[in-house]
């Protein structure tokens, strides 16, 4: 779309009637501009603020502060979405909150607040440290922060703290708030990717060798078919409805497998294309649409992998082409005979059963894989935040690696990633397994000795908060309260605490429980300057196919008191430990540089010529060894997973309970709420919602609009309730109910997660109504 189409005032927009079920409009168009006026009417129309959005994703321009989607060398004039734009100005709102607004409200009144009236408040604008004894946030000084923070972390034993990041940071300040804590002595680094993505990372590691994604952007211009697997690009990565645009466009089929209809994965108009933008016309996006049972993926992809067995039994009987990949099977692969002898054993009627689907539909869906020369599987969070996500992964790899669709062109598999940076954070060593670390090689670089015991992750963090083990606790960004399982619970205990830091740009939930001595630290946006010693500063971050890119702020700091991260976590690090020669605190806040060739130093492969190559159009690649079909598996070979179950839930279907699956709206980033409106579902003016079908409201004896509560049906009995909530048909399957995140957080019980990588289980969790 030319550069003059984003200046789009309200009024030109078309209007949208107020829908409360079904939305039938397509993605993106008129609708995706209205939505982002509607939230932001004057601010987003100002000449800085477009010209601060022309600059998102581009070479030398600042990447977006939303999700990780690629930023393409072969950009187009406006490289941002709907989301990404929302994300930007939320960043850029003239809103303050300053130590005024403090002085005004005490913490206790704030934490009755709304999350959207907290964030609403606008940027944060000096360090403040709590006061107790009159329970409000007062203004402190960064050296006064910085010093009393070092004091308490001094006093207390450095397995006790946690250091968790929210996968924003660039990559230096990640690899420096990595490093801080093992000086420290701790390797308790949990990251939101645990809640996320850290059922891949375990999953693919195991089986593949690699903890991310085969597939790089261009492998989607190539590929014959996407399969799409609980991932909803409409609202969490739209650039992406572009090149899926284009895939349709050359004769790609896309399949889906999702509770939801998910708007985008069936019709999308691309605001970047005048035609379509005036003609209305929409490109039909899934050529087939599987809406399965919540956690009914093991099911579905077992009967596509059954189908596939069957397509190549026929093959060998008639003398045709082997269906199965027969030459990479035996080269590349290990585990397939107790995997098949599985997929054989179970029968067509449990596969229906369990995936809520039919055998005329799994069967089309495996025809598609088929007749494919190259296959993508892409999935998010319907895969990883199961009790059993970990074989809901390794389903989706066993069918890519029937047909050697893995370290091919066009083909592989493609989780994507959440948090901008989210990714590269783990790269550079923030994560609580200290064997992904090179510890060995930090040791000679600072000259110390790194603690070698596994850290906590979110989950255990949280455990070792109940237990009291926990005394310390770091935010680098994030909600980490709000984003949690067992909130409720987990806020008792947080109140515990000797001491609690915040490093954020705006106020939330995390910020209002804090420990006996707590403080709130204001920090620079991305797409803020940030001027050090040595002139002005970039950073840098991971897209979700591994490829990384500089990114450079412009605005004018929204207060002067503000201080980077990286400076941020550099003064506190300075303040807690003995001076070290090795250790260069004030030089690396001078200059990102040289920050950047310790990252060098520590990881040689991934990172050479770092400096040099951090603005390389479309990102520089830091490499994978299954992409190059090298497995660094134990067995030396990518490996098939026999599930030991048909579905990921993790629990019975008793009577009266339902899978809950808990869902991000259009209008939110996380916890950062931006508006009422769920555009692409139809679901206007209010989130407390419980999205039921028809059918369930009747047997149920509910009635269309009636006021609910949900409560937990966990196994530890603990009574955990939500409500009340508007019964609100939606087109789901039956026994599956939807709700908004965070809201329904109180509802799931921090022992529900994946059994291989405590990912929470988000995505299905057992409760009941109560009327
Ligand atoms: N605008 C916006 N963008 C975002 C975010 C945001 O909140 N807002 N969050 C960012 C982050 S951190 C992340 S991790 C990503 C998340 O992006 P996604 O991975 O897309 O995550 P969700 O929207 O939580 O859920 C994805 C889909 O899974 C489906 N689903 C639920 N249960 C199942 C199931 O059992 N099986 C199958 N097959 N599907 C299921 C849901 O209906 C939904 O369509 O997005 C990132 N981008
Ligand atoms: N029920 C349920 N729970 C979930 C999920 C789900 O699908 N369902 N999804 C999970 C997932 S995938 C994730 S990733 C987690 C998210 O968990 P988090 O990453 O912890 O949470 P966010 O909501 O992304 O954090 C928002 C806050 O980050 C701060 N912030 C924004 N920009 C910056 C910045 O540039 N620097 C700093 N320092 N701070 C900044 C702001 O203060 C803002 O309020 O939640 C998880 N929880
Ligand atoms: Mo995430």
């Amino acid at each position: 779309m030319a550069q003059d189409d984003t200046r789009i005032r309200e009024a030109d927009l078309p209007d949208t009637a107020d829908q409360t079920v079904e939305y039938d409009g397509p993605a993106g168009g008129w609708g995706s501009l209205q939505g982002i006026a509607q939230i932001f009417g004057k601010e987003w129309s100002t000449p800085t603020a477009i010209e601060t959005l022309m600059r998102q994703n581009k070479p030398k321009g600042f990447m977006c502060v939303s999700c990780s989607w690629a930023k393409p060398a072969d950009h187009h004039t406006v490289e941002f979405c709907e989301n990404g734009a929302k994300a930007t100005l939320w960043e850029l709102t003239t809103a303050r909150c300053t130590p005024e607004f403090f002085a005004e409200h005490t913490v206790t009144e704030l934490s009755g607040w709304a999350d959207y009236d907290l964030e609403m408040q606008g940027r944060l604008t000096e360090p403040m440290r709590y006061d107790a004894a009159t329970d409000h946030y007062v203004r402190c000084t960064w050296d006064e922060a910085f010093q009393a923070i070092g004091e308490h972390l001094q006093a207390i034993d450095p397995k006790s703290a946690i250091f968790y990041a929210s996968g924003r940071a660039s990559l230096e300040t990640s690899y420096l708030y990595a490093l801080f804590a093992r000086l420290y002595g701790h390797n308790n680094l949990p990251d939101s990717s645990n809640m996320c993505h850290e059922t891949t990372s375990v999953a693919l590691k195991k089986l593949i060798g690699v903890g991310v994604g085969t597939v790089v952007f261009d492998d989607l211009a190539k590929c014959d078919a996407l399969f799409f697997f609980g991932q909803n690009p409409g609202t969490n990565s739209p650039r992406f409805l572009h090149p899926l645009q284009e895939a349709v466009q050359r004769g790609a089929k896309i399949v889906t497998f999702n509770p939801v209809r998910e708007r985008a994965l069936e019709s999308f108009v691309n605001p970047q294309s005048p035609t379509q933008m005036l003609t209305g016309k929409e490109t039909a996006i899934s050529s087939q649409y599987h809406q399965l049972k919540v956690g009914g993926d093991i099911a579905a992809l077992l009967g596509m992998c059954k189908h596939v067995f069957a397509a190549d039994d026929a093959a060998k009987a008639s003398g045709g082409k082997r269906v199965l990949d027969v030459d990479f099977i035996a080269a590349h692969t290990h585990g397939l005979d107790a995997f098949e002898a599985k997929v054989r054993a179970t029968s067509w009627e449990q596969i229906e059963t369990e995936s809520g689907l039919t055998r005329a539909a799994i069967e089309a869906a495996a025809d598609v894989y088929i007749q494919a020369e190259r296959v993508i599987g892409v999935y998010g969070m319907g895969l990883t935040q199961h009790v059993h996500g970990f074989d809901n992964i390794s389903m989706l790899l066993n069918l890519l690696l029937l047909r050697g669709n893995i370290g091919r062109e066009g083909a592989g598999i493609s989780p994507v990633r959440g948090h901008s940076n989210v990714q590269g954070q783990r790269t550079v060593g923030i994560s609580e397994k200290p064997e992904l670390v090179p510890l060995d090689k930090m040791a000679q670089q600072f000259g110390f000795e790194p603690p070698r015991d596994k850290g906590m992750n979110t989950v255990e963090a949280c455990h070792g908060l109940l237990e009291g083990k926990v005394k310390a606790f770091i935010g680098l960004g994030g909600n980490f309260i709000r984003a949690i399982p067992d909130q409720p619970v987990l806020e008792k205990a947080w109140t515990r605490m000797q001491l609690t830091v915040q490093i954020a740009t705006k106020l939330n939930r995390s910020h209002l429980v804090n420990g006996q001595a707590a403080y709130l630290l204001p920090c620079l946006g991305r797409t803020e300057q940030d001027i050090q010693a040595s002139g002005p500063q970039a950073v840098t971050m991971e897209d979700t196919f591994s490829c990384i890119q500089g990114s450079i702020g412009l605005r004018q700091p929204a207060s002067e008191h503000l201080r980077s991260e990286l400076a941020i976590i550099a003064g506190i690090a300075k303040a807690t430990l003995p001076a070290n020669p090795k250790v260069k605190w004030d030089e690396w806040v001078g200059d990102y540089g040289k920050v950047r060739d310790l990252i060098e130093e520590s990881y040689p492969e991934m990172f050479h010529d770092f400096n040099a190559r951090m603005f390389t159009p479309g990102g520089f690649y830091k490499g994978n060894d299954a992409r190059e079909r090298i497995w660094k598996t134990p067995s030396g070979k990518a490996e098939f997973n026999t599930p030991k179950m048909v579905n990921s839930i993790g629990f019975d279907d008793a009577p009266g309970r339902f899978r809950l699956l808990t869902m991000r709206s259009n209008d939110q980033f996380n916890t950062t709420i931006y508006g009422m409106s769920d555009r692409l579902r139809g679901i206007e003016g209010r989130r407390d919602v419980l999205l039921i079908n028809p059918d369930d409201i009747a047997r149920a004896g509910l009635s269309d609009g009636q006021m609910v509560w949900l409560e937990a049906d966990a196994a530890d009995g603990l009574h955990r309730e939500v409500g009340p909530l508007k019964v609100t048909p939606f087109r789901l399957p039956d026994g599956c109910l939807g709700g908004y995140y965070p809201e329904m957080n109180p509802l799931i019980a921090l022992t529900h997660h994946d059994q291989e990588s405590k990912t929470p289980a988000n995505k299905s969790v057992p409760v009941r109504i109560r009327p």
